[in-house]
């Protein structure tokens, strides 16, 4: 890492960024591109995973000279439990997502809000019926009681695997019980990784590896997958819609709104509150032209999924949005907000609310989100963006650039319903060659990076090759930003891709949601797995996260491998100071599950790895490479 910082050009690819760090620069307003020059070199102990702070014999550092910490742990065993907390923090924070959303059907089951409502009655029908639970006859609020009780006991320990593990094909779910990675419940894979990683418990890092199999599993096939399918049942099923994602949605005459967090259960209520006739008449007052609501990270793309709200930018986006000094008030939740967001929302007139106990910012004001007051604390919040409108100073403003247009919603219902009921199309596709396969881009944005380079690049150079792109998180907001989410970016792709895009009306480059959304791909997988009669891991399959900052991230990228799909990082965790985990991570998981991770930090090395993998997968499964 240089000692200065690289020119502007290079620290991202766009141009909306481009101009937000020089506007940052002529007014002294620090980023994390600052604070990341600020912090290098780092620890290369912390980098390679061999400090231990687990005890206070300790902290340990393991080198030469002491091999060992105090109460003899060595270099692997350090390592994976530092791993095996690093994946514990990203599987609770999607799984406790995941725990709200079942609070939130909860009180809707049980007569408790009028503030939620469920919107989608046949996804709830379908689910539990899916689940074992009796709808012939049945009241819907009835059914709803039944399938929460189903998600809770997915959180506990009373089964003997969580729920959805049954969407899988028999044959994988044997490999898992055979390994013993089969999760069992959220909570359970997450305390018991805790436990196991106290001093004087797990001492075996093949093994504490194998538990962090189990405990992302739990994450994927439990808490993620059961926080996805309540959003719809509560909020809806995504359905093709048109958005527009960059900096240029925000609107210099308009009273901005940003969302930022992941839980759709405070955006979709502030989404309501910027449309009452009230409100947008208290703002036009205060002289704006009316409320424009835009998301940012993953709260922006369930907005975006669901609603169609414009996407102002993805996790380095965070910062500039505020910087150009048109964003009235931000509201969050939680997961991949800056704390930094206060300190440049100070630099002008922006507030910052928060809404999650779990989740408060000194300097922020909070106004507490519950499932009985959402609706009032929504019209609260939009009421306080609006008095902040006359404290804008308009000659700071600037808009950097205009929107693009995207298109996004494709739950695996859309997708079916565009593919005309069944996966027949898709399969016969991937059996003729004309799609090769499909990669899920997934992730975030981190300042090591230039910015969104690696995530546009790699998505360009995989649908050349006909292989169908996935995305989700905040490599959607980079693609939209490249012009990949439009039908028209076929013209991008491969002739197979882009002629059985054609012909469906898709874009080449799908936007399939948020981070727990990912739950969708597996769900996906596993769908054209039990179609074949074969695993998910015989797939050409895999997935990828070029610029991941996040455990969860990395919790994400374990689940998939544990699941069976190859995962493509372009930066490795912090293993490699010890070689058991590495050569795990990086070969030996694919004789235990069928995949691994890749590392490989340039994109268009990184395409023609994946693209190997998946010619192989072709080759097994008899089809032409
Ligand atoms: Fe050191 Fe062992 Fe304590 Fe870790 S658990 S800090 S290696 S003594
Ligand atoms: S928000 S985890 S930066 S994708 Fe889901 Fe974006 Fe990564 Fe957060």
């Amino acid at each position: 890492m240089a000692k200065e910082l690289p020119p502007i050009e290079e620290r991202s690819l766009w141009e909306d960024a481009h101009k937000m760090l020089a506007k940052a620069e002529k007014e002294g307003i620090e980023t994390a591109w600052d604070r990341l020059l600020q912090q290098t070199p780092h620890c290369t102990f912390g980098e390679s995973g061999i400090c231990c702070r687990i005890c206070t014999m300790g902290p340990c550092r393991i080198s030469k000279k002491a091999p060992l910490g105090v109460c003899g742990a060595d270099t692997d065993v350090i390592v994976a439990r530092n791993f095996g907390r690093f994946l514990a923090g990203g599987a609770a924070g999607h799984s406790d997502h995941g725990r709200d959303c079942i609070e939130a059907f909860h009180a809707v089951a049980h007569g408790e809000t009028e503030d939620y409502q469920i919107k989608d009655e046949a996804k709830l029908r379908r689910i539990a019926e899916e689940l074992g639970i009796a709808v012939e006859g049945r009241e819907l609020l009835d059914i709803a009681r039944d399938l929460v009780e189903e998600f809770w006991a997915s959180f506990g320990s009373q089964r003997s695997q969580v729920c959805f593990v049954s969407r899988l094909p028999e044959k994988q779910q044997e490999t898992w019980r055979k390994l013993g990675i089969t999760p069992r419940g959220v909570d359970r894979e997450i305390t018991e990784m805790m436990h196991r990683t106290h001093m004087g418990c797990d001492n075996d890092a093949a093994n504490t590896m194998l538990h962090s199999a189990r405990m992302c599993l739990a994450d994927g096939w439990a808490g993620s997958m059961i926080a996805t399918e309540i959003s719809d049942i509560l909020f809806g099923t995504p359905k093709p819609r048109k958005a527009q994602v960059n900096l240029g949605v925000l609107k210099k005459d308009h009273v901005n709104i940003l969302v930022h967090g992941h839980n759709p259960i405070v955006s979709e209520k502030i989404m309501e509150a910027v449309n009452d006739p009230e409100l947008i008449a208290l703002a036009k007052e205060k002289g704006a032209a009316g409320i424009n609501l835009a998301g940012l990270c993953c709260t922006g793309n369930e907005l975006m999924m669901r609603q169609g709200i414009p996407m102002a930018g993805n996790h380095l986006m965070t910062e500039l949005a505020i910087i150009t000094g048109a964003v009235e008030l931000i509201v969050v939740d939680y997961q991949c907000i800056m704390p930094s967001l206060v300190q440049v929302g100070n630099c002008f007139h922006t507030k910052m609310i928060t809404t999650a106990d779990k989740a408060r910012f000194t300097g922020a004001e909070h106004v507490k989100f519950e499932m009985h007051n959402g609706m009032d604390q929504a019209r609260r919040v939009v009421r306080m963006a609006i008095e902040r409108f006359p404290l804008r100073d308009q000659d700071r403003v600037e808009i950097p650039c205009d929107p693009v247009d995207i298109v996004t919603g494709f739950s695996n219902e859309a997708l079916l319903e565009a593919l005309g009921g069944t996966l027949t199309p898709l399969i016969e596709a991937i059996k003729a060659g004309k799609i090769r396969g499909a990669v899920a881009i997934v992730g975030c944005n981190n300042p090591k990076y230039k910015h969104d380079h690696c995530n546009v690049n790699l998505a360009r150079e995989l649908i050349k090759k006909d292989i169908l792109v996935l995305v989700t998180g905040c490599v959607t907001t980079a693609a939209g930003k490249a012009g990949l989410l439009v039908p028209e970016a076929i013209d991008m792709a491969g002739p197979g891709l882009k002629e059985i895009c054609g012909a469906l009306g898709i874009p080449p480059v799908v936007h399939m949601g948020s981070c727990v959304d990912n739950a969708r791909i597996l769900q996906l997988a596993a769908l054209l797995a039990n179609e074949l009669g074969v695993t998910i891991a015989d797939l050409p399959l895999a997935a990828s996260s070029p610029e991941w900052y996040s455990e969860k991230a990395a919790t994400i990228g374990t689940y998939a491998v544990a699941s069976g799909i190859y995962t493509h990082l372009g930066h490795p965790p912090n293993i490699t100071g010890s070689k058991v985990v590495t050569d795990l991570a990086l070969s030996g998981l694919d004789d235990l599950v069928g995949a691994c991770f890749g590392i490989e930090p340039d994109p268009f090395k990184a395409a023609d790895l994946i693209d190997e993998r998946i010619r192989q997968k072709r080759e097994a499964l008899g089809l032409s490479a």
